[in-house]
């Protein structure tokens, strides 16, 4: 495969975007390469400037679970950019979406939308902390919250991609109220959460971690989670950016069956286009400004073209049976590609829940991010670019999720299986 005119895009995009890209694991610095600049997907495809085409599993970081360009969404789109772009103002949309984000998901009576997934957690926190008169976040170490300054502890996708401790510009006063412990570790989770020196406001946690690669919660690890926040009157928040309308129509808490307090959403509910979420209890949610005291605003917050977008990605979720096709394929590619692993010699820890699933290079069990971080990650770099070279695009990061979508084909699943065969022949 030829990248030219990516290379040269890429240098152009240098002079004025900081590493040439608007979100820094797109730089594929840790997968030692420099990125495909994307000008059209559709469906399982993405295609790049050289006119490349690609097996898509990065899926814009989980938005396009119906696959690229879908034509409900394009239509929800055309029917609402003719009257306008943004209002500014309450449009029926945010109704109509809202209603179906409350009906989905069984911790949300009342939602706010906003723009991202970081402006959805960042503002749960603040919330749980104006709700509670206590200071204190607990998260875990892996997870990634986005990049608001609370989260950037310990964080998981472009934060360890990038093996960089946190950031630089957050001050201490900020990060002490932070505290970082390991996920799936009951004996620690809950000596912190009685530590009664700590005023906790809340515990914010991916319910299934996406962001130092797939790492399920073990048994027994929500539960205790949630039992012990409902004693301590901590806010539990489940941040399903990753996870909502993805593990189930409910997102993980119904697949797991347990109750959040507050629930963060993104990605998906917007059908691809800008579009976070965060709700819960109305006793909660009714604090949130105007209401209430804690404020939290945004221009673009319900804007139009988005709710269209999401309104029409939810209606296509609904369909009977789609979430388990879509467990039944993903359970089915992942055999297949442990058998390839298996048979090849290659020391792979394959961890997947639902839809989502990590490909771990190193020979020990993933379950959290001290493990996560044994995984080989310039085997991994490797195996990306060589992939790449074949069609098939992956996470630029060990550290991230491959996701499974409606619109992958068998011929596309099979070529990624063939794929990786050659590649785990010529990895080590
Ligand atoms: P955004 O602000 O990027 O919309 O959402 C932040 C966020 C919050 N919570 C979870 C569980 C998330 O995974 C994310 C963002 N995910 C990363 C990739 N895993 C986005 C990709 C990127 O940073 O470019």
């Amino acid at each position: 495969m030829e990248y030219i005119v990516s290379q040269k895009l890429f240098t152009e995009a240098r002079k004025y975007i900081p590493g040439g890209v608007n979100s820094p694991v797109r730089a594929c610095k840790s997968v030692g390469c420099d990125p495909v600049f994307i000008t059209k997907a559709k469906g399982a495809s993405v295609f790049d400037a050289d006119g490349n085409e690609y097996v898509d599993f990065v899926c814009s970081w989980g938005p396009m679970i119906m696959g690229h360009a879908h034509p409900d969404i394009i239509e929800a789109l055309h029917g609402a950019v003719v009257n306008g772009t943004s209002f500014g103002a309450p449009t029926p949309t945010e109704i109509e979406l809202a209603a179906m984000v409350v009906e989905a998901v069984p911790s949300i009576e009342k939602v706010r939308f906003v723009s991202s997934g970081t402006e959805a957690t960042m503002s749960a926190v603040r919330l749980a902390r104006g709700y509670t008169g206590r200071n204190v976040v607990v998260k875990f170490d892996g997870c990634y919250h986005g990049h608001a300054d609370s989260f950037l502890v310990k964080a998981g996708s472009g934060v360890i991609t990038l093996g960089i401790p946190g950031s630089p510009g957050i001050p201490d006063d900020i990060v002490k109220n932070t505290i970082s412990i390991p996920y799936n570790n009951l004996e620690i989770l809950e000596k912190t959460l009685r530590d009664e020196e700590l005023d906790i406001a809340c515990v914010i946690i991916e319910p299934v971690a996406g962001n130092m690669g797939c790492v399920a919660p073990q048994s027994g690890f929500l539960e205790k989670l949630r039992s012990l926040t409902e004693e301590l009157g901590i806010v539990l928040i489940f941040d399903e950016v990753i996870t909502g309308f993805r593990l189930s129509y409910g997102g993980a808490q119904e697949y797991y069956n347990i109750i959040p307090d507050l629930t963060c959403l993104g990605k998906i509910i917007g059908g691809g286009l800008p579009v976070g979420a965060y709700g819960g209890k109305a006793e909660i949610m009714d604090n949130i400004a105007p209401d209430g005291p804690v404020y939290q605003a945004g221009t673009l917050s319900g804007n139009p073209l988005a709710m269209a977008a999401g309104i029409a990605a939810l209606k296509l979720l609904q369909r009977a049976g789609f979430y388990d096709e879509l467990e039944a394929k993903a359970r089915g590619f992942a055999e297949r590609l442990q058998n390839v692993a298996g048979a090849s010699g290659v020391p792979v820890q394959l961890n997947r829940v639902g839809s989502l699933m990590t490909s771990f290079f190193t020979g020990e069990q993933v379950t959290d991010f001290d493990s996560a971080m044994k995984a080989d990650t310039d085997t991994y770099a490797k195996h990306y670019r060589q992939m790449l070279s074949k069609g098939i695009y992956l996470a630029p990061s060990q550290f991230e999720v491959a996701f499974i979508s409606a619109a992958q084909s068998e011929n596309d699943l099979e070529k990624a299986l063939k794929m990786t065969e050659w590649s785990f022949k010529n990895l080590l």
